[in-house]
């Protein structure tokens, strides 16, 4: 299998893990789950430094998922690597559970960050790869935020911080699905230009597609390749991709999904 065959058929996996996930719960974030599908096979089977078997290595590459909604994405890529048993993905945000809605570093293995608080995730995310600048570390910090999350003055915070210490450690990613919770991004605050607000704020930015494997992985060795500058790598994806009741859909953000719902986009999706 060839190396755009093999990540399409993680991606396909993770999408159908996070369905089976969500449908298990009979609701969740399914919208913005299913648009980082690619993102995440590109990173855990392709280009982190990661090892299922001793999660809290120190040299180890880190993961941030600042939109810490998308969880369900990030416990199915987890389970699918070997981090723990795909059977968790059923006790999602159930009482008691490891797999809360939003991700959480004190209850998951494999989860380097607690977010959940929009903004907030990557500052932490700023914070991690700034020790590592320090430390002169090889390793990288690896962060998603939402293109609605990219309206928290927090970010632009962060953003100011790292351009200006150029830190190199920091490889970012926008996931632009084009809505947020309310609808449209961009009738609701616009954050165009936005590749340009990135490289105002000193950043090396590049703008892909972010449903192409390939497109993801070439561009991330890019900015692995940029030195004295973060990186921002801004995919353009759809909402709810490969799920047919939620794609493009404004209502996706977080919706009620039943069993039978779940088992008919796998089974769409195809082997
Ligand atoms: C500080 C803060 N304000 C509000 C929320 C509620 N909230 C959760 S998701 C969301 C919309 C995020 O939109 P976007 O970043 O575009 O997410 P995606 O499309 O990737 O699901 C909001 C407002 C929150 N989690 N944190
Ligand atoms: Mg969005």
């Amino acid at each position: 299998m060839d190396k755009r065959a093999y990540l399409e058929a993680q991606a396909k996996e993770i999408r159908k893990e996070t369905l089976r996930c969500i449908g298990s719960l009979g609701v969740g974030h399914v919208g913005g789950s299913l648009s980082i599908a690619d993102v995440l096979a590109v990173l855990y089977f392709d280009k982190m430094h990661i090892d299922p078997k001793q999660p809290n290595l120190p040299e180890r590459d880190r993961f941030v998922l600042s939109k810490g909604h998308g969880g369900p994405a990030v416990y199915a890529t987890l389970a699918i690597k070997g981090y723990f048993d795909r059977s968790l993905l059923s006790t999602l945000n159930q009482s008691n559970t490891d797999l809360p809605s939003h991700t959480d570093k004190n209850k998951t293995i494999g989860v380097d960050m607690t977010t959940g608080s929009l903004g907030q995730g990557f500052s932490a995310a700023v914070g991690m790869a700034t020790a590592l600048q320090i430390d002169k570390a090889e390793n990288k910090v690896y962060a998603i935020i939402g293109d609605g999350e990219s309206q928290e003055g927090q970010i632009w915070e962060a953003a100011m911080f790292a351009g200006s210490r150029g830190l190199d450690t920091l490889i970012a990613f926008t996931d632009f699905n084009k809505f947020q919770i309310d609808g449209a991004v961009s009738d609701i605050n616009d954050i165009a230009p936005l590749d340009k607000k990135w490289e105002a704020f000193r950043w090396h930015v590049q703008v892909i597609d972010g449903h192409d494997v390939m497109a993801i992985s070439d561009a991330i060795d890019v900015a692995k390749n940029t030195k004295g500058m973060p990186s921002m790598i801004i995919l353009n994806t759809v909402k709810g991709k490969g799920a047919f009741f939620a794609e493009g859909q404004a209502g996706s953000h977080n919706m009620p999904v039943s069993m039978e719902m779940a088992n008919e986009a796998i089974e769409r999706l195809g082997k």
